[in-house]
Order: structure tokens, then C-alpha cells, then sequence
């Protein structure tokens, strides 16, 4: 932390790692690349149950100038705020899936147990001019807890995933408890433009709430900053890490399996708002559609299984492993599987290989926040031999990639497979002048520039807006 500046506290459900280890999730590998560069304390959740909970000692581990400190929880309280609340009522809902969020009472309460808890145990470990900066949808009454506690210093939160329309977001029962506590931050961040729309869109119609100039939104005696501040990666770091002995084994490697065909990748957690089904059937459509692509191109997809405990997730693992099995049966021949699918984790670095080997990088989730996939395939890129990005419509990375990458409706397996023919087809000219579009956009947005224009607002220090909201 240089000299006379404030110390940044940062707060999430899972803490850390800070190396390069091959943990898949988009926001450890936000978070450790801005808490590396400036220092600080990282606060949240050991990934441990015991009997004690939320009232285990705290354990902290300090890396360089990095303090990690990590309470557990007990099973009740794992049950029902992590796998029940956050990950089966929040992730299906704030991801535009109504269908599979489920809404019970024991969950609403131990959410806003733990919520309180975590904030009582980090109260007093507070100076009153820290930054306090809570992450995600697991932590929403966190900071009006803190000021509960007395804190009187800036809270910032930011929201990793997106914030829906509020005609669904009201289907929520604690919808209007969780959006007056959130009032409690001084700054609350979301990716995209759409978002911050639909959270101040919410505080307008349900709360009675006024959107004002220069990114505000004031609901009754409370006035807030609520603001897009799209997540980047460390875009000169992951280019480094894509020429590594590391990155470069496993870029050889899979250039020796593809042999003269063309490699096709996809990278995700295993979610379902990933769109790996409907991913699956695109790949399948354009070997129906463009017969010529048959034995001349392969598919790799990266899926690290995820929230492996809740049914959803399961039933999706095998669905998507029937997929791939009918799709190989139906077109493989003895010296060619079209379609493979891993859910190991890999170190960055090897990661990057894998993007290197790529023609296709295939990034079409229905629904997503950011996604930093999109732009570490950007940054990982030979820029003699680029490959192309075919997006998704619905990924946050859009509002900054949309003039460069395929952009696709991922519910359409025609349009997935015409973008797929059409990046396989694309000659080098202009896959280098995409390309060149989208680094641009990638180091314009790093996650040191996230960090730092997040905690400008929050300190106070931002340049006014040229243009407000
Ligand atoms: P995620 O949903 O996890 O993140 P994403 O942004 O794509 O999605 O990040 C995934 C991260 O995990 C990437 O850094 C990727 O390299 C890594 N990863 C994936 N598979 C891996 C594997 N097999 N081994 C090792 N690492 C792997 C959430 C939101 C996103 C938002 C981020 C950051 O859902 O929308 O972009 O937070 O805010």
C-alpha cells in the first residue's frame, strides 16, 4: 500500500487465491489481481464448515502486502445462505431465470443472518477511514448491517453478475428489504449499462425512488452513486502468461492433437447460464449445415464443474455429456472425435496455451455478467495468427466487444452456426483487424483500471461526468 493511502478492505464469499492456480471463477481472478497490486485486507468465508460457524476464530494468511482473513460457517448456514439462498434463489433470478429460482422463508433468514454475522465479525477489525468494498450477490445486506455495527466509513459494493429487469427482480419476496439495504453503500457498482438501468429502473417504480444526474439515484433520505464499471483482466499480464514455457506446452499440445484441423475452444464453469446446451447444438448444426467442416474441425470445451451439490447442475452435467456423445456418435469416424469436454481446472498460464491453440473461441452464454473469458482469449491471441470470438449477445463483455467479435443470439443454433462457419472461413486480414479491435478494447479496460476508477468513486475523487445519466 504506498503512503497515505487508505486501506482498501475488500469482502467476498470465497477468499482468495492469490497464485496462479487452476481455481475457475471470474471473480477470485478479478479481485486477486487488484488486491495484488494495491495491498490491503480480503475478508470472507474459509470454504470450511465447523460446528462454531460464523463464530470460529478468524484465520488470516498474509501474502505480500495482502491480508487474508477467513471465518467459517456451520452447515445450517452453508445450507441455507450459500447453496440455498445465494445459489438457488439470487444466481437463477438475477440471471433472468425465474424458472429456476426457488423462494423459501428458513433460506430469506439465514441469508440475512449471515449477512449480519459477517459484518459483526468484521466491524471490529475496521479503521474508520478503510475503504470497505463488499462483493457480490451474496453480501446485499452487508453494509447496512456494518452501519448497524456503527461503521461510519465509505462502503462500496459490486455486483459480478447481472442485475435483472425489475419485473422479474420484484418475484423476489425480499426484493424491496434487499434494494433499501443495498442504499446503504455509497457506491454501488454493476458490468453494464443495462443493469445499473434495471436496479435504478427498480428503485424509481417500486421504491419511489429518483434517478438524478451524474449517475445518482436518491430514495427517500438516502442518495447513492449506482454505476457501470466494467470488469477487466490483467491484459498485459495474461498476454505474458500466453507466451510462458507453460502456456506454450499446452498450445503445442493441442496443436499436435488438431493436427490440420481447426481448433474450436469454449471455457466456462459448468452453469447454465453458460449456454453450453445450446452451444452444443450450434457445433452440431454447423457440421449438419456445412458438411465440408466434418474431420476438418474440433471442439474443445473447458467446463470445471461447479456447485456440483445442487441438482440443477447435475442434471445439466449429464445432459451436456449425452449431448457430446450423440453428437460423436452421430459424426465421428475412426481417426476423428468432433467434440471433447474436460472439467478439470488449469493454471492460468496453461489456460492461455489453450486460447493460443484456437481458432474459435466460442463465449456464448445466455446470460452474464461480464465474462473474462472473452477477454483473456483477446489477450492471449499471436497476433501473426489471431483467432476469432464469437459472442453472445447477452454477455456483458458485448458492450465493449461488440464491433469486433461474432456477436450471436446463443439461443439460435442457426445464428451459433453461421458465426461458427463464418470465424472458421474468415480470412486473415480480417481476423487481424478484429483482432486488433478487441485488444484495443482489453487493455483499455484492465482490472487495475476497474479497481482504480471504483475506488475513485467510492474515496470521492472521481472527475465529474461529462455526460450524466
Ligand atoms: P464467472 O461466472 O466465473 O464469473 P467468467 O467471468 O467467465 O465467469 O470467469 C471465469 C474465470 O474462471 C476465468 O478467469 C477463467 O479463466 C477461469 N476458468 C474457467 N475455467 C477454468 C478452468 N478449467 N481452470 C482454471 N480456470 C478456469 C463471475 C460472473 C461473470 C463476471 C466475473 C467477474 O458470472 O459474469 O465476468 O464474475 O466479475
Amino acid at each position: 500500500m504506498a503512503e497515505g493511502q487508505r486501506r482498501l478492505v475488500c469482502v467476498s464469499n470465497r477468499v482468495g487465491p492469490l497464485s496462479d492456480e487452476g481455481k475457475a471463477g471470474g471473480l477470485a481472478v478479478g479481485l486477486s489481481d487488484a488486491l495484488k497490486r494495491r495491498g490491503g485486507l480480503w475478508f470472507g468465508w474459509s470454504g470450511n464448515t465447523s460446528e462454531e460457524g460464523t463464530f470460529s476464530e478468524a484465520v488470516t494468511e498474509v501474502q505480500d502486502d495482502v491480508a487474508m482473513t477467513t471465518i467459517d460457517m456451520n452447515k445450517e448456514e452453508l445450507e441455507g445462505f450459500y447453496l440455498h439462498y445465494a445459489n438457488r434463489s439470487l444466481w437463477p433470478l438475477l440471471h433472468y431465470r425465474l424458472d429456476l429460482a426457488e423462494f423459501d422463508r428458513q433460506s430469506d433468514r439465514i441469508y440475512r443472518s449471515v449477512n449480519q454475522r459477517f459484518a459483526a465479525r468484521l466491524a471490529p477489525l475496521l479503521h474508520e477511514d478503510d475503504l470497505v468494498w463488499v462483493h457480490d450477490y451474496h453480501f446485499f445486506y452487508l453494509g447496512s448491517e456494518l452501519r448497524q455495527c456503527g461503521f461510519k466509513g465509505r462502503i462500496g459494493f459490486f455486483l459480478h453478475i447481472p442485475f435483472c429487469p425489475p419485473e422479474i427482480f420484484t418475484a423476489l419476496p425480499a426484493s424491496h428489504d434487499i434494494v433499501r439495504a443495498m442504499l446503504a453503500y455509497d457506491v454501488i457498482g454493476f458490468q453494464t449499462d443495462t443493469d445499473r438501468r434495471n436496479f435504478v429502473g427498480f428503485c424509481v417504480r417500486e421504491l419511489g425512488g429518483e434517478k438524478l444526474p451524474g449517475h445518482r439515484v436518491r430514495v427517500g433520505d438516502r442518495e447513492v452513486v449506482a454505476k457501470a464499471f466494467p470488469i477487466g483482466i490483467d491484459a498485459p499480464g495474461y498476454a505474458r502468461f500466453a507466451v510462458s514455457p507453460e502456456a506454450g506446452e499446452h498450445e503445442e499440445m493441442l496443436r499436435d492433437m488438431a493436427g490440420e484441423r481447426l481448433q474450436i475452444v469454449g471455457v466456462d464453469r459448468m452453469d447454465y447460464s453458460k449456454g453450453l446446451v445450446e452451444r452444443f447444438k450450434g457445433f452440431e448444426r454447423l457440421l449438419e449445415d456445412y458438411p465440408e467442416n466434418r474431420g476438418k474441425v474440433q471442439f474443445l470445451q473447458v467446463a470445471p464443474l461447479s456447485r456440483s451439490e445442487l441438482d440443477a447442475y447435475v442434471e445439466l452435467r449429464r445432459e451436456l455429456e449425452e449431448l457430446a456423445g450423440h453428437i460423436n456418435g452421430r459424426f465421428a469416424t475412426l481417426d476423428w472425435t468432433p467434440i471433447q469436454i474436460m472439467t478439470r481446472g488449469f493454471t492460468r498460464r496453461a489456460l492461455a496455451g489453450i486460447y493460443r491453440a484456437a481458432r474459435v473461441c466460442l463465449v456464448t452464454p445466455l446470460r452474464d455478467g461480464m465474462n473474462l473469458v472473452a477477454k483473456e482469449f483477446v489477450a492471449a491471441q499471436d497476433p501473426d495468427d489471431p483467432g476469432v470470438l464469437v459472442l453472445s449477445r447477452f454477455a456483458g463483455a458485448r458492450a465493449e466487444l461488440e464491433d469486433y467479435a461474432l456477436v450471436v443470439n446463443p439461443y439460435s443454433t442457426d445464428d451459433v452456426a453461421r458465426a461458427l462457419q463464418r470465424a472458421l472461413t474468415m480470412p486473415f486480414d480480417e481476423r487481424s483487424r478484429r483482432w486488433e479491435g478487441m485488444r484495443e478494447a482489453v487493455f483499455a479496460g484492465t482490472s487495475d483500471i476497474w479497481c482504480n476508477t471504483f475506488i475513485a468513486e467510492l474515496e470521492g475523487t472521481a472527475a465529474p461526468d461529462p455526460a450524466p445519466a
